[in-house]
């Protein structure tokens, strides 16, 4: 099979290419600049911007996949506030692009979406496991935008044949996770602590915030269980179906390191709307796909944390 990965040397992108590559699918990726993370031999490499509609249909007809995991998108909610129009332009148009595109070269393929947990936004007020049901009410630009394509491309998926699946997929995190996100801002500043290249304090935002984790192989697994599977088109959550307080994260990510570090906690931190507790039930695609989550947070955290020894000691 011959499956197209869009962001494919992001963060998550990286691991799925490896996974894909050891099953043995023949793999595209498709990305806006070079990283030469893996081979010419290895796969067939395109580097486009997803806002370039002509470019990214020349890449479909050239690659000619029978699915797409599309997980091509500025995924940082920080950035989304400042940078809103380039955070819709590349996740709610390129989105359509890539989805155009193949089904112009493939009517009847698969097209996978990465979308997001933050889409339910303020209904998590409710304090509820947020099922696929329950409505969508995003508050920060980065969700917005990621809702606005989901419900874009599956509309236009009822009038066509292409298979759509997009996933709403909760907190992850592991190795190789840009900064800027809660579990690699914690390990990389312990490390740095633990290197002596900062001073032992780390501060931090709103430590009672409770969110959904999953470590990347687990996401990684979801999104190929989508893809082998003849699952129903439709939405998805990608969650490990419990909240846990960044609190505990750091209190976890601090007992591995063994180090004293202070925590100050910094308001301007905050996020400009900020949601207690958010949690995923993850019933509909265990249900479809009988995936299985394998991972165990502190191990996990502590494979993030050994990760970033590592770059700190370079
Ligand atoms: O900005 P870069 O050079 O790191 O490339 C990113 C790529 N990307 C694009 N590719 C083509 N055309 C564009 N206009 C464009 N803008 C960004 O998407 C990067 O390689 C990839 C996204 O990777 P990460 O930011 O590391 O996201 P992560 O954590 O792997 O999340 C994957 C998906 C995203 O859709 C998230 O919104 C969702 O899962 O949670």
């Amino acid at each position: 099979m011959r499956v197209l990965i869009t962001g494919a040397n992001g963060f998550v992108g990286n691991y799925l290419v490896k996974r894909l590559l050891e099953k043995g699918y023949t793999v595209g990726i498709l990305e806006l600049a070079r990283r030469d993370f893996f081979t010419e031999k290895q796969v067939k490499q395109y580097i486009i911007d997803i806002l370039d509609c002509s470019a990214v249909q020349s890449c479909m007809i050239d690659f000619q996949p029978d699915s797409v995991i599309h997980l091509a998108a500025q995924s940082n909610v920080d950035v989304a506030w400042n940078k809103a129009a380039l955070t819709a332009s590349v996740n709610v148009v390129g989105t359509i692009n890539v989805m155009n595109a193949l089904n112009t070269v493939n009517p009847t393929g698969k097209f996978i979406n990465i979308g997001s947990g933050d889409e339910y936004g303020i209904t998590a007020k409710t304090n509820s496991l947020l099922n696929e049901g329950m409505p969508c009410l995003p508050q920060n630009p980065y969700a917005i935008s990621k809702f606005c394509a989901e419900q874009i491309i599956l509309k236009l998926g009822k009038k066509q044949k292409i298979k759509i699946i997009s996933t709403r997929s909760f907190n992850h995190f592991g190795p190789y996770q840009k900064r800027g996100f809660v579990v690699s801002d914690f390990s990389s500043q312990i490390a740095a602590i633990n290197k002596g290249m900062q001073r032992p304090v780390i501060t931090v935002g709103d430590l009672s915030a409770e969110r959904d984790f999953l470590y990347v192989e687990d996401v990684v697994d979801a999104y190929i269980k989508l893809l082998e599977q003849d699952v129903e088109p439709g939405i998805y959550n990608v969650a490990s179906g419990r909240a846990i307080s960044i609190k505990h994260i750091l209190d976890l990510l601090l007992k591995i390191s063994e180090s004293n570090i202070e925590v100050l906690v910094d308001e301007r931190k905050y996020r400009p709307v900020e949601i207690k507790s958010f949690a995923g039930d993850n019933s509909k695609i265990i249900m479809a796909t009988q995936w299985e989550i394998k991972g165990c947070l502190e191990d996990d955290l502590k494979t993030t944390l050994e990760y970033w020894y590592k770059v700190m000691g370079e």
